[in-house]
């Protein structure tokens, strides 16, 4: 039975928790797996049909999933494609949304689509390996992004300066002050080999800050962790204006973080 079939027949909400929980668990990244096991009735959570939980690192919205049928679409961007110039320029950005992000999504869509066949009998199950690693690198692929997006902002807009709040108070004790976790940060980021990312996490349970690197889209991450700010270093995301000055970005990167949104992400991973 498909996901779509399986909601279209059960009423029992811990049933309908537990195949979301399936579905999500299976994207890689801690983060979406312990939120999917978040109370539906959590503010801001609300669900459409029965008791369906909604992630808590990602609303359905920001992730573009739709609860009805199980599948992802492309989310859109909360500014437009040049609104993080200089620091992105705008054809970067929409290629990277619209191409790279788009590809990301299609793939998940489809490795789903391919291990729903192999439960069912009706694929090559000889395949698993295959799809399940497809599963694997465009599902973080998909997820990774759709942080991405949210926790950037236009400089002086919300995005660029010093945090406040909680990250800020985590961020002085964990890396000795805003300079420390942006030397930390910065270095992890640039020395990605080849195509990955830079990320900010939080570890639930020692309640700490970390950063790792992410090699690919899923790669050396950490489990249970939940991501709470990354920095895309794949070529993509940077070369139209930075060539091979990966550094640069990097640095740039700082002008357009959105600390507010990174709080919001690290509220609900505490929640
Ligand atoms: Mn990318």
């Amino acid at each position: 039975m498909t996901l779509d079939a399986f909601n279209q027949t059960s009423t029992d909400p811990t049933l309908t928790r537990r195949a979301a929980m399936g579905t999500l668990g299976a994207l890689g990244l801690g983060a979406v797996a312990s939120a999917a096991g978040q109370p539906a009735d959590r503010p801001g959570t609300g669900s459409r049909r029965g008791q369906r939980p909604v992630p808590a690192l990602l609303t359905h919205e920001e992730l573009g999933f739709d609860p009805e049928t199980g599948r992802y679409a492309l989310p859109k961007l909360p500014y437009s494609y040049d609104a993080l110039e200089p620091s992105i320029d705008a054809q970067t950005m929409e290629i990277h949304h619209s191409k790279h992000h788009q590809g990301y999504v299609n793939g998940l869509n489809r490795a789903l689509d391919k291990l729903a066949d192999i439960r069912s009998g009706t694929g090559d199950a000889g395949l698993i390996k295959h799809w399940s690693r497809e599963l694997s690198f465009h599902g973080s692929g998909h997820v990774n992004h759709a942080i991405f997006w949210q926790t950037m902002a236009p400089a002086g807009k919300g995005g660029g300066g010093e945090p406040g709040g909680p990250i800020a108070r985590m961020i002085n004790r964990d890396f000795g002050g805003f300079d420390g976790f942006k030397t930390h940060f910065g270095a992890a980021s640039k020395a990605v080999e080849a195509s990955g990312w830079g990320w900010l996490v939080y570890e639930p349970t020692g309640g700490r800050l970390l950063v790792i690197q992410g090699e690919k889209q899923q790669n050396l991450m950490m489990t249970g962790v939940v991501p709470l700010l990354g920095i895309d270093v794949w070529e993509h995301a940077y070369y139209l204006k930075y060539q091979n000055r990966r550094a640069e970005y990097v640095d740039a990167f700082f002008n357009i973080v959105n600390w507010g949104k990174v709080n919001e992400l690290l509220q609900r991973a505490m929640a």
